[in-house]
């Protein structure tokens, strides 16, 4: 691990080398420590080096990190597949009465929780359908009977396309909704729904999800309230270079503002069993140019993750060398991409994601959802705070 350590420190100084004219004056940027601009974001996406553009962004992750790379023991609860949005993007979500939808009963999602405590998660990561029925106080008797039976474990939950319509159901404001969900004991965000921002894209890939702006919003919302969370984009459908650049400056933007995003996480679009079946998947190259330009643009985001269900364990390893420093957690039954075809494994050991990681030449770091340092003995584990 010194070794790799020592080599990346060297690499550091004979500096940076790309055949690619348009790279070199973003490299000086990227040196001086300065904030690349949307003309930047767009070379980058058009240049083959990608070994230059991961030098820059591995550059700017040993800045921030060192060999630090961080992972979690995580959970996920998907408490329904009903949903009411249709989007072309998503193999997961059925209308109410089709084949093969359910819904957990309150008792059921419980104990589902609990059925993955034996490597003690310190996460549950809570998202789901937008079901028409289900009242708003059914989530609320969801996160607290969570808390009340697992007070350790943080809970990650509701995207905002699903606290915005959750706070409809409920009929009361977002920032209502949010403080409600806050006081039954949700604990922070996942970045989910956020797409591409993009009117164009978001009309065929989810035509009936909350728009660009009201995404925003509700983050913004849930950060002036004191919940942190994360944010998403998907690639590798009908966006453009300029679509993706655009998404993550106005991410940028709305985070010089607030501070509240901890992770941008780019997630790969599968396109098996949905509307967009057509569409063929994201390969190596675009996976790996998607984790540094978020890392070269994204200058005020504490963390990149390259998640390792969507782009493969080995992919998201060497992601680790490209501008990611997180490969999420051991992620115990992953549902919405497993309908969309991934092939990746519904969880991962914990010693499994260490060795991912050491063997990258990293130094692994268990974090829980706010990135603070988690001990383990046996069973159990405690939180630095
Ligand atoms: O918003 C849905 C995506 C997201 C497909 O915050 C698909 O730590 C690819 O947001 N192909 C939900 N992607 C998952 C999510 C997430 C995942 C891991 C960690 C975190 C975090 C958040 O999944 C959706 C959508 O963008 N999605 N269908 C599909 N066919």
């Amino acid at each position: 691990m010194t070794d790799l350590s020592s080599q990346s420190a060297a690499r550091a100084r004979h500096g940076f080398q790309t055949e690619d004219a348009a790279l070199r004056p973003i490299a000086a940027r990227v040196d001086a420590g300065q904030r690349l601009s949307f003309d930047d974001g767009v070379a980058l996406y058009r240049s083959g080096d990608i070994l230059a553009i991961g030098w820059m962004a591995n550059a700017v992750r040993e800045r921030m990190h060192g060999d630090t790379a961080y992972f979690n023991v995580n959970r996920h609860i998907n408490p329904t597949n009903v949903c009411v949005a249709s989007c072309r993007l998503c193999a997961f979500g059925r209308k109410k009465g089709q084949p093969g939808t359910y819904t957990m009963a309150l008792e059921e999602a419980w104990q589902t929780a609990g059925s993955g405590l034996t490597e003690a998660v310190t996460e549950f990561h809570i998202v789901g359908g937008l079901h028409p029925d289900l009242p708003f106080e059914f989530f609320m008797d969801l996160v607290r009977g969570l808390k009340l039976r697992y007070p350790k474990v943080h809970i990650k939950a509701f995207t905002m396309v699903e606290v915005a319509f959750l706070a409809r159901i409920g009929k009361m404001s977002v920032e209502q909704a949010l403080l409600r969900m806050k006081e039954a004991g949700v604990d922070s965000l996942p970045g989910g729904g956020a797409e591409i921002f993009a009117d164009r894209v978001r009309h065929i890939i989810c035509d009936h999800k909350i728009d660009g702006g009201e995404w925003l919003e509700t983050a913004r919302t849930a950060h002036r309230i004191g919940l942190k969370s994360n944010a998403t984009m998907l690639y590798g459908h009908v966006e453009n270079d300029e679509d993706r650049v655009d998404h993550m400056l106005r991410l940028r933007a709305l985070q010089d503002e607030t501070g509240g995003f901890q992770t941008f996480i780019p997630l790969a679009f599968h396109p098996d069993n949905t509307a967009l079946a057509h569409i063929p998947k994201t390969t190596g190259m675009m996976d790996l140019k998607q984790i540094a330009i978020g890392r070269l643009l994204l200058d005020n985001f504490p963390h990149i993750k390259s998640y390792w269900q969507m782009v493969s364990p080995e992919m998201a390893q060497i992601s680790l060398r490209f501008g990611a420093d997180d490969i999420d957690g051991t992620v115990i039954e992953e549902k919405i991409y497993h309908d969309a075809g991934a092939t990746t494994p519904q969880g991962m050991r914990r010693a499994d994601l260490v060795r991912l990681i050491t063997q990258a030449g990293r130094v692994p770091f268990e974090r829980d959802t706010l990135y603070r340092a988690v001990t383990r003995s046996e069973d159990t584990f405690t939180v630095a705070v």
